[in-house]
């Protein structure tokens, strides 16, 4: 019973605590994997019957997109997510026209400027030491999640295919070596994930760490985030719902980041874009700032980030 509540447990703060967008409700399959844990050992059969039927029947007829996304099983739709939001202040946009870019810089200056603002700032130097600019790529996270991905008690993370229709992390980490290497004729990818496995998290960060500038008081969050892809694609534009800033690092590849105040802000804020280039390390309220990426030509971006507090 202990493990199987601790499984649940962790899932339970995974989900709640990691998410860049916390935008969707576990999938079928995650549930139902959960759910089979629980009720095999309190014995209720009947139960798990109804409720998969339930949850196929709404979820069937209500939302088309059903089972595209296996971390997912109903989507919260976006007008849905948006209409949910308080309004701003727009203190935290007002007068900015363009995105600072700041290096060797004392975490108390950063606290003070940078930290609680809401951003956008860019940070050039955090990545000098960290061995994942060089290390990480597609095929070193495939080996990774191949070896330790599937072992017994690993916990699933939450899985973002945007345009690509992947299912999750497994199905994206499946390519073949031509679509890879963004070979002509082959279909262009982008998705990403969230690391809350403690063992693969382990594995990961011996690559990166805590970026040097954040405020000492921070504490680092227990999920770190992955995005990977190539030219053309990107996240849609979106706001988060999530508790917390965020930075970005750029560790292969160079994106744009279009960034957008939200409407009741129109008036008071400004539009921008600006370039993320490999090294820097993007630091921003996502939870405030409607945001939209789009991979640069060139090398595949691969990005590691993480909420901090
Ligand atoms: O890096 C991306 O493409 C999207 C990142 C994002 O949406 C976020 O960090 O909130
Ligand atoms: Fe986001």
């Amino acid at each position: 019973m202990d493990e199987i509540d601790t499984k649940v447990k962790n899932f339970l703060i995974n989900f709640n605590t990691s998410g860049v967008e916390f935008n969707c409700l576990p999938s079928f399959s995650l549930q139902q994997e959960l759910q089979r844990d629980y009720l095999r050992y309190r014995g209720i059969h009947k139960c798990k019957l109804i409720l998969a039927c339930i949850i196929f029947a709404l979820g069937k007829h209500y939302f088309s997109y059903v089972f595209t996304n296996e971390d997912c099983f109903l989507e919260m739709p976006h007008q849905l997510q948006r209409s949910f939001r308080p309004p701003e202040s727009c203190n935290f946009c007002r007068d900015i026209r363009n995105v600072p870019r700041i290096t060797n810089v004392d975490p108390d200056e950063f606290e003070q400027k940078y930290a609680y603002t809401g951003g956008p700032v860019i940070v050039t130097d955090a990545t000098v030491n960290w061995t994942a600019t060089e290390y990480f790529d597609y095929w070193f996270f495939k080996e990774i999640y191949q070896t330790y991905g599937r072992r017994k008690g690993a916990i699933k993370c939450q899985f973002f295919p945007y345009q690509t229709g992947f299912r999750n992390i497994y199905e994206a980490l499946s390519l073949d070596e031509a679509r890879v290497r963004y070979e002509i004729g082959t279909e262009p990818w982008y998705f990403g994930w969230s690391n809350c496995d403690p063992v693969i998290l382990q594995k990961l960060r011996q690559h990166y760490g805590r970026p040097y500038f954040l405020p000492k008081s921070s504490e680092n969050n227990a999920v770190d985030w992955v995005f990977m892809g190539g030219h053309g694609l990107g996240a849609h534009m979106h706001v988060d719902n999530v508790r917390l800033p965020s930075w970005q690092s750029q560790l292969k590849g160079a994106k744009e980041w279009i960034l957008a105040p939200p409407p009741e802000c129109y008036y008071s804020c400004n539009f921008m874009s600006v370039v993320v280039q490999t090294g820097d390390t993007i630091v921003l309220d996502t939870n405030k700032w409607y945001h939209k990426t789009n991979v640069l030509s060139g090398e595949i971006s691969i990005t590691v980030g993480a909420e901090y507090d």
